[in-house]
């Protein structure tokens, strides 16, 4: 047999306990471990399909929703803002012919083609879920012998999270062959829980996550502290709270990880302003909503932009939407919005 393919389909993942900051830039390594949920992959979801022909040619080309290029070794010296994924792509599959059952390696001409069900603009990153869909097809076809998360880590850090559904931890470790990615609890621990996306805004962001997390480790006085009480305190706390399905608990800490993480970038310097005038909205809407009763009934949480995820489960969901929809968004411009709750199914 000559040629050898496979197929592999992940979904994006939200981080309940973030990760910003690496200590080693190359290998993907974080400063603190993460602890996120991933999305069900049949409403958001990466697929790839990587074909390996049996060839001298050597060439790689690289589909990305239907924009198809070659890639050379050569590309790497040039624009290192455009080229970084290029880059950790010869980074994996530089890993996984060191390690691999295949008997010759590097005799294949190598075809990837990877898509997303979601548009860009839903403001999803699909970094995670497509790196993760790789580095699964990467170790089939070539008989990986290391870890998958291991390998989808050096594509996207954030991508070894999407190796796995349900609640996913990724540790923090000197050596790279520690730093995996584990499943927590599967998403039937806590079938209740559902996520909404209220998207704000869908550009592009003007830092990148990997560039702005660089900028702040070099410049934050506030990141080591950060780093102190995740490594020290939340990701233990989250893994109870997650564990004993107490959504109060859960709700405080995902909203104060999101403060955190959010006030470390402006810590940074120059500062990074991920969030805007409308995310700032939601987040007073909510602390209003969670007033009326005495346990948090939503909580939200923002990454590297200003869309929101909320948390919420299923008794409080239909409150929820209706004054999103009927009351708040009525008043408030918001934009495009996608609600999908977290065991997978769009509302
Ligand atoms: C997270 N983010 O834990 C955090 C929260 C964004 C904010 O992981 O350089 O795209 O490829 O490792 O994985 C975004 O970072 O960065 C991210 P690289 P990545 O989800």
């Amino acid at each position: 047999m000559n040629n050898i393919s496979a197929t592999y389909e992940c979904a994006p993942n939200i981080a309940l306990i973030k990760y910003w900051g690496k200590s080693d830039d190359e290998l993907i390594i974080p400063l603190n471990g993460s602890i996120s949920i991933t999305l069900d992959t049949s409403v958001l979801s990466s697929r790839t399909t990587i074909l390996l022909i049996k060839s001298n040619s050597h060439k790689i080309y690289v589909t990305l929703n239907s924009a198809t290029q070659e890639i050379d070794d050569g590309d790497l010296n040039k624009s290192p803002d455009d080229l970084i994924n290029k880059k950790r792509l010869f980074i994996m599959l530089d890993k996984v012919r060191q390690n691999c059952i295949l008997q010759d390696p590097f005799e294949y001409e190598i075809r990837i083609c990877s898509s997303n069900n979601f548009p860009t603009a839903c403001g999803m990153a699909s970094s995670a879920s497509g790196f993760a869909c790789l580095a699964y097809c990467l170790s089939k076809a070539f008989g990986y012998k290391g870890d998958v998360s291991e390998l989808a880590r050096l594509g996207s850090g954030s991508a070894c999270r999407s190796c796995f559904g349900g609640f996913v931890k990724w540790n923090t470790a000197t050596d790279s062959a520690f730093s995996l990615s584990r499943v927590l609890f599967p998403a039937e621990h806590w079938p209740q829980m559902n996520i909404v996306a209220l998207i704000l805004e869908d550009g592009k962001k003007a830092v990148s996550s990997t560039h702005g997390m660089k900028d702040t480790v070099l410049t934050s006085q506030l990141l080591p502290q950060r780093v102190k009480i995740v490594e020290e305190k939340r990701l233990k706390m989250m893994q109870q709270f997650i564990g004993d399905k107490n959504f109060d608990q859960f709700a405080k800490l995902v909203m104060q990880d999101s403060n955190s993480f959010h006030a470390v970038c402006l810590d940074t310097y120059p500062p990074l302003f991920y969030l805007n005038d409308k995310s700032k909205e939601i987040i007073q809407f909510i602390n209003e909503f969670n007033k009326i009763d005495p346990e948090l009934k939503v909580a939200y949480s923002f990454d590297a932009g200003p869309n929101c995820f909320l948390f919420v489960l299923d008794h409080h969901i239909a409150e929820l939407l209706f004054l999103i929809k009927n009351i708040y968004l009525n008043n408030s411009d918001l934009g495009e919005k996608i609600v999908t709750s977290a065991d997978g199914n769009f509302l």
